[in-house]
């Protein structure tokens, strides 16, 4: 028995090729599936962004995952194999968000997390009786989970991080995000020595960073700092998503940069109060912005900045302070993402009650296209407004301000790569891509 593994990319726009040469974040989903599936069967992984699908494949059974846009493209690939004759099962956020869409495609959709369902599809594979859908009653703990498969990623075509996981869910209640909806606002945490045991078998490949998948890692404090001292004796660098709860101190700070933190992803989504009210996250407060960059810079840990595009209460005056407040606080890089409202948020239940939805196609829904209406100014507008803050923020009088203009730097090695890192995005940006 041998199951084939796909990460299924976004459907492709006309005149951009989609595939990357090389893939600077790989996930953790295809080494942590391949070590579920592993348990029963040989298993093969592939991540469509940088590999071809293997059509002609000898495997008995395909199983799909995607996320966000992939979800169409998805779709189109679990027919192909099936018209060739494979059992085709999905399973990942997107696909768990949009079951009745998912279902004519695939002979099996796994809802939510995998842990302990593969095990129950196998079984039933075996016995010949697969059933349409698996979901958990309950959410699993994430005490007995295997080694991911480290061994199989392509590791010719990924950057210089591989993935980990400590936690999963996050209890803030975005109104935009599924991640609350699917995990019940609960955090469930791995045994500390589990995650220990992941970063262990990274080494052992030869990799010294590693950058946690967590959506908020650090919601928990007393935890957080339970796993920050496990890694330090690990002499790793790491990355990964906070908010502004994370680092509530210097004290905190120093205990970071000690253990090897080099970076962190911050969901600012605004520099409007009222937009991070509106959007359930007025437990931040914005002003507290500034202080909390100086104080991961003034360590020499690297910041990027998580932004939201078109929510209610931002027009173009407040995106034009998004933009100064990036550049004036030299954050390190930015990803804007234009509001999505995936089925099943409270956002999507809220602009569908106000008639707001523009476009029900799920290909569209990058977080690069507006597919609502906005309040403050046009889809077109906003789009337009997305573009302008990517360019601007990637422009190369940007890019002198926030990275080079601070020299000296605490560490130079780092600022060059994230000079790098800016002007590979400003090619991306510069022919109409997003930078990841
Ligand atoms: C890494 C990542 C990326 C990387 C992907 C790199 C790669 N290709 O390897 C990059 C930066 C490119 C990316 C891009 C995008 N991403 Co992304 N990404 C993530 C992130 C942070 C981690 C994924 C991960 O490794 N998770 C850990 C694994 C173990 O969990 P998992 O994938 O959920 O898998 C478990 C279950 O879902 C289930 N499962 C999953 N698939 C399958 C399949 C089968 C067959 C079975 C049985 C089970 C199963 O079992 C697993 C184990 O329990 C997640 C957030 C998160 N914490 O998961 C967002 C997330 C998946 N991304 C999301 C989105 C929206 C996108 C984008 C559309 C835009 C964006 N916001 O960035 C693009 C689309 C890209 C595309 N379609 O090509 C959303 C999806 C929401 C939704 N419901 O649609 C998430 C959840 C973030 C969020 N909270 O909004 N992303």
């Amino acid at each position: 028995m041998k199951t084939l593994i796909v990460n299924v990319s976004r459907s492709v726009k006309p005149g951009a090729s989609g595939k990357l040469y090389r893939l600077w974040y790989h996930g953790l989903t295809l080494p942590y599936l391949a070590a579920l599936f592993g348990r029963g069967t040989d298993v093969q992984i592939v991540e469509e962004l940088v590999s071809p699908i293997p059509f002609d494949t000898d495997a008995d059974l395909v199983a799909l995952t995607t996320m966000g846009c992939g979800l169409t493209h998805a779709l189109e690939v679990a027919d192909r194999f099936r018209g060739l004759g494979k059992r085709v099962i999905i399973g990942g956020p997107t696909a768990s968000a949009y079951p009745e869409v998912v279902a004519p495609h695939v002979d099996s959709l796994v809802i939510g997390d995998g842990d302990g369902l593969v095990d129950r599809l196998l079984d039933d594979l075996d016995r010949g009786a697969l059933a349409p859908v698996y979901r958990h009653l309950e959410l699993p703990e994430l005490t007995n989970t295997p080694v991911p498969r480290y061994d199989l990623i392509q590791r010719d075509r990924v950057g210089l991080y591989y993935p980990v996981e400590a936690t999963r869910g996050c209890t803030l209640s975005c109104r935009f995000c599924l991640t609350s909806q699917l995990s019940g606002r609960r955090q469930r945490q791995k045994p500390i020595a589990d995650v220990v045991r992941d970063i262990e078998a990274i080494k052992a490949l030869g990799i010294d960073r590693v950058m946690f998948m967590d959506d908020n890692p650090t919601a928990d404090r007393e935890y957080f700092r339970r796993l920050v001292e496990a890694i330090t004796p690990l002499s790793v660098a790491w990355m990964a998503n906070a908010t502004l709860a994370a680092v509530p101190d210097d004290a905190t700070a120093d205990v970071l940069v000690r253990s090897g933190c080099e970076m962190l992803a911050v969901g600012f989504e605004s520099v409007n109060q009222e937009s991070l009210d509106g959007i359930g996250k007025g437990c931040f407060d914005v002003r507290q912005y500034s202080a909390f960059i100086a104080r991961l810079h003034d360590r020499g840990i690297h910041v990027t900045a998580m932004m939201v595009v078109g929510l209610d209460h931002d027009g173009p005056e407040s995106l034009d302070r998004m933009l100064r407040f990036l550049i004036e606080n030299k954050v390190e890089t930015a990803i804007f993402h234009v509001l999505t409202p995936i089925a099943g948020t409270p956002l999507h239940a809220e602009l569908e009650a106000q008639g707001r939805m523009l476009d029900l196609d799920l290909s569209h829904y990058s977080a690069e296209e507006a597919v609502f209406r906005p309040k403050q100014m046009s889809a077109e507008e906003l789009e337009a407004q997305f573009w302008r803050l990517y360019r601007e923020f990637y422009s190369v009088g940007s890019i002198v301000r926030r990275q080079v203009l601070r020299w000296p730097d605490r560490s130079p090695v780092r600022r060059l790569g994230s000079i790098v890192v800016n002007l590979y995005m400003r090619h991306n940006v510069t022919r109409g891509l997003t930078p990841v």
